[in-house]
């Protein structure tokens, strides 16, 4: 399929950088709902300088606000005005000159300027860029699609998955857009869902799906709204406006449809529910296994809900799957892929932290730091999880050595396939969550105690994360493959063998670590998939260094170079990311405006906004607060006794 770049979205490589910012930013407004309602403006409306006064105030911390004139003292207010008159009768005289380095230093032209150059990068006006694209993203939806669960840009079309739909761009975008701040979207969002969106329809849905997006977008929606009002403040006392407790009200009435999930000989839930006969279902292949991951990545959600509804039962049914998951005795805490609600065993013996695995070694930490590292048990099967991954999947390449998690298609006895999904990615900054808790590593140090194995582990999240940055080099776009093999040696290196992969990636198409990794015909698709800039968040969080931020912009460059759509239709999956220009694919995920958005907008953040020890997120980048079990809550299971393994493979 032919494609050019589209001229709405702009080449962040070329020095016609400020015209294409200005058409880009002119193209995706016009029928969004701010327009409707005026609060917003559309992305020309709220252009740099003027939407520094719409930028939210995070615990009364004007983060973007200049210092008010007001509260400057009389000598201060009388020497910048002495300033300003020198500056505009040099303005006078060098007039034209002058005039044309404005425009090259002002709203625009950061980008091509100091901060292409490296000089003064400016991550608020980066920040911005992110909002534009979620604008232009979400706007064309609204456009074309309002209301329909899927969204195919280029053919402006949408596509519902239940009769009446499910919200499942609306909802799953929602805190996105309270952390946002954009106002008039949340309001059109919120509408929708108070009038249009129920769950009283024969149909079957994914369990985990629901889940993770649905489940979780409305309970974030509801935290965010109470934790931080002044985001897309809501007018509820306005006669007419929905109910304060909205969001929860929706959670509540989907969870209860959900839960029936669990309700297997098992208690592992099923893999589908039809939501409006409250009714489970096992999934049509695999003999009925769920998937592990779909089964253990649940969690979060139903315990946070039970905290807020004072209802055990979410607690109790989400918990006890993990105790019928440990009960199997996993080998080095690695779990295959499938297990039966019917008996709560491993089905197969596939072992990855791809799909089907990922979320089950992500939601064990996750569940220890939710409520309070008052679970240590979880914290246990996390430490164990890890040194498993390093005892039986963790190898080196060939010639160069990047560090990879490798796989385990016929069990631990059997041989280590050097593959790694683009999910995989989500280990690096999970590791280093796990080591830290999410305070930064120097704070960690400094609080102590921290040990030889906080250092180890801390070095295996940057050597990751390296190498999934290495998955985006590779690629013709810089924009990762679905899949990426590598070569390794045979037998694969141990983890405790030597290793020091070339710390850049020479962009020499034949240079030497291009050896080490391989892209199949049939993989080299993106979908948009948030796992790499999710680490890069956690890594730049923790460690405070800036390489993570400058890839992290770098990808997103990438996304907005060769994932556009033209005429304002937002972005798209690419059906083929290694050639340029791109094979485009059609479809914008939620996923695309629920995390990957989400994970650039938080990179390019001021560190307290979401301190990353005070809440946990859930697999789909929502928000939920850390808690304390309190008298309802409590632990209702403990672990068998068991010899940890540690023998390597
Ligand atoms: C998301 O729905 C979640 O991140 C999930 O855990 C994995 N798949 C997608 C994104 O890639």
């Amino acid at each position: 399929m032919s494609f050019t770049v589209p001229r709405n979205a702009p080449s962040f490589n070329n020095p016609q950088r400020v015209v294409e910012d200005h058409i880009w930013g002119s193209t995706a407004v016009a029928r969004g709902p701010n327009s409707k309602n005026g609060s917003g403006g559309g992305i020309l409306g709220t252009g740099l300088f003027e939407n520094r006064n719409a930028l939210p105030m995070y615990k009364d911390k004007p983060y973007a606000y200049p210092p008010s004139h007001r509260r400057r003292p009389l000598w201060r207010r009388k020497r910048t005005f002495g300033f300003g008159l020198i500056v505009i009768s040099l303005l006078y005289y060098f007039g034209a000159f002058q005039k044309h380095h404005e425009t090259a230093t002002s709203s625009w032209g950061w980008l091509t300027s100091s901060s292409e150059s490296g000089k003064s990068k400016d991550w608020l006006h980066r920040r911005q860029r992110v909002v534009e694209a979620f604008e232009l993203s979400f706007d064309a939806y609204s456009r074309y699609a309002w209301g329909y669960d899927e969204f195919h840009p280029m053919s402006k079309k949408g596509r519902q998955m239940t009769p009446k739909g499910m919200g499942w761009i609306i909802v799953d975008s929602l805190d996105t857009m309270i952390l946002m701040n954009l106002t008039s979207r949340v309001t059109h969002a919120r509408e929708w869902i108070s009038n249009s969106l129920t769950y009283d329809q024969s149909q079957d849905v994914s369990t985990f799906e629901t889940t993770i997006r649905m489940l979780g977008g409305l309970l974030s929606a509801h935290y965010l709204s109470n934790e931080y009002p002044t985001l897309a403040p809501l007018s509820d006392d306005d006669e007419g406006a929905p109910g304060e407790d909205l969001y929860l009200e929706k959670a509540r009435d989907l969870a209860d449809r959900l839960v029936v999930a669990f309700d297997s000989p098992s208690g592992v839930p099923y893999a589908s529910v039809n939501i409006g006969e409250y009714k489970a279902l096992p999934a049509h292949d695999a003999g009925g296994a769920s998937s592990t991951a779909e089964a253990t990545t649940l969690q979060l959600e139903f315990k946070y809900l039970a905290k807020l509804t004072g209802e055990k039962d979410f607690w109790n049914k989400a918990e006890k799957v993990m105790e019928v998951v440990d009960n199997n005795a996993p080998k080095g805490g690695l779990v295959p892929i499938y297990i039966n609600p019917k008996t709560g065993e491993f089905h197969g013996s596939n072992i990855r932290l791809g799909s089907r695995g990922d979320s089950y070694y992500e939601y064990l930490i996750k569940q220890y730091l939710q409520t309070n590292k008052q679970e240590s048990l979880y914290l246990e099967m996390w430490d164990e999880t890890l040194q498993g991954v390093r005892d039986h999947l963790v190898t080196y390449t060939e010639p160069s050595k990047f560090t990879i998690i490798g796989e385990r298609q016929s069990g631990l006895d059997n041989l280590l396939t050097p593959k790694m999904d683009h999910l995989v990615c989500f280990m690096p900054g999970t590791i280093a969550l796990a080591v830290t808790g999410g305070l930064t590593e120097a704070e960690a140090k400094k609080r102590g105690p921290w040990t030889k194995k906080n250092e180890a582990d801390m070095q295996l999240a940057r050597e990751l994360m390296h190498t999934c940055w290495g998955m985006y080099k590779y690629m013709a776009t810089g924009l990762a493959a679905e899949i990426t093999y590598f070569n390794i040696a045979d037998p694969p290196l141990p983890e405790s063998a030597p290793h020091q992969a070339p710390a850049d990636f020479d962009p020499d198409p034949e240079a030497e670590w291009r050896k080490d990794f391989d892209v199949h015909a049939a993989d080299v698709h993106n979908l948009q998939r948030p796992e790499t800039v999710e680490s890069l968040f956690y890594m730049w969080r923790i460690t405070g260094e800036v390489k993570y931020r400058e890839w992290g912009w770098e990808m997103f460059k990438s996304f907005m170079n060769y994932t556009a759509v033209p005429d304002g239709g937002g972005f798209t999956s690419l059906s083929d990311a290694n050639k340029i220009p791109p094979v485009t694919r059609d479809n914008m995920e939620s996923f695309w405006l629920a995390e990957t958005l989400k994970y650039f907008y938080l990179l390019f953040s001021p560190n307290d906004l979401l301190p990353l020890d005070k809440i946990v997120l859930n697999t789909e980048a929502h928000p939920f607060p850390r808690f304390d079990m309190g008298p309802i809550l409590s632990t209702g299971w403990q672990r068998k006794p068991k010899t940890v393994d540690t023998t390597a493979a």
